[in-house]
């Protein structure tokens, strides 16, 4: 059964923000062992636990109550926000404060070869993505007419497998679009991770634990700018 009265925190458990999740927890003092394979963790000197899920499960268990806060991309946030309101639902949580790793932005590419002459160029086109409502946000507000092509991996060869004439994907470095023929065209949205509570009445011990590491986590991050 949960403990109630202990702190909740949701993170990835394996990729590219579960490295630098755990580090900031442990630099904020919290002395935990994640190397077994469980979903839950127990901080052994503070009532904290660490539930480590797939990345795209974090912002529902948090905005559905189930865990206290989370550490999560804003692309994946944002994303699910728009989902659930596109699903008539009210989806609720604070952002405590954006933190210092998992920048990346979710950008259009088309094919090295194809012209382009601004977005209006993908009119009736095709764009593959793991992100559909923030491209259609986009989009949308651009007037531009598309046809979505939804992929959950493997966005960066829809063009060149003719499943799509674009696609819109997170980007970092640039390496993977220019290793397969495509070119970056148009940033839509610019993410980073963030530290998210969840809406609703908390414990006063918990608030007063949350606000502890909220103070760590300034110091955690103002000591390596
Ligand atoms: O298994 P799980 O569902 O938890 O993980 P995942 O595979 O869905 O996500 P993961 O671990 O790849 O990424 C987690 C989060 O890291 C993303 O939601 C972003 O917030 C952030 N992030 C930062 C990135 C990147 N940088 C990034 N470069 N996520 C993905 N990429 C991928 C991108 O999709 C593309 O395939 O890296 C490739 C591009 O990288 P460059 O350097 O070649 O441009
Ligand atoms: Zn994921």
């Amino acid at each position: 059964m949960q403990d109630k009265s202990r702190l909740r925190i949701a993170m990835q458990k394996s990729g590219r923000l579960s490295k630098e999740s755990q580090q900031l927890l442990e630099r904020c003092g919290i002395k935990i062992n994640l190397q077994q394979q469980r979903l839950l963790a127990f901080a052994e000197n503070m009532p904290i636990d660490i539930m480590r899920v797939r990345d795209d499960d974090i912002p529902g268990l948090v905005m559905d109550g189930v865990v206290d806060i989370g550490i999560i991309g804003e692309n994946v946030l944002e994303e699910e926000l728009l989902n659930r309101r596109a699903q008539g639902e009210d989806p609720r949580y604070f952002t405590l404060r954006r933190l210092d790793f998992g920048g990346c932005r979710l950008s259009l590419a088309v094919p090295m070869d194809e012209p382009f002459a601004g977005p209006h160029s993908l009119q009736g086109k095709r764009i593959a993505t793991s992100y559909p409502h923030l491209l259609k946000q986009y989009l949308d507000k651009l007037a531009i007419n598309f046809k979505s092509c939804l992929l959950n991996g493997s966005v960066e060869v829809a063009p060149r497998a003719g499943l799509a004439d674009a696609i819109c994907d997170l980007v970092s470095t640039g390496a993977t679009l220019e290793a397969n023929g495509l070119r970056e065209v148009e940033v839509i949205y610019r993410s980073k991770a963030c530290l998210i509570q969840r809406d609703g009445e908390m414990p006063a011990a918990k608030q007063a634990l949350i606000d502890r590491l909220l103070v760590r986590i300034q110091g955690v991050i103002q000591a390596r700018e």
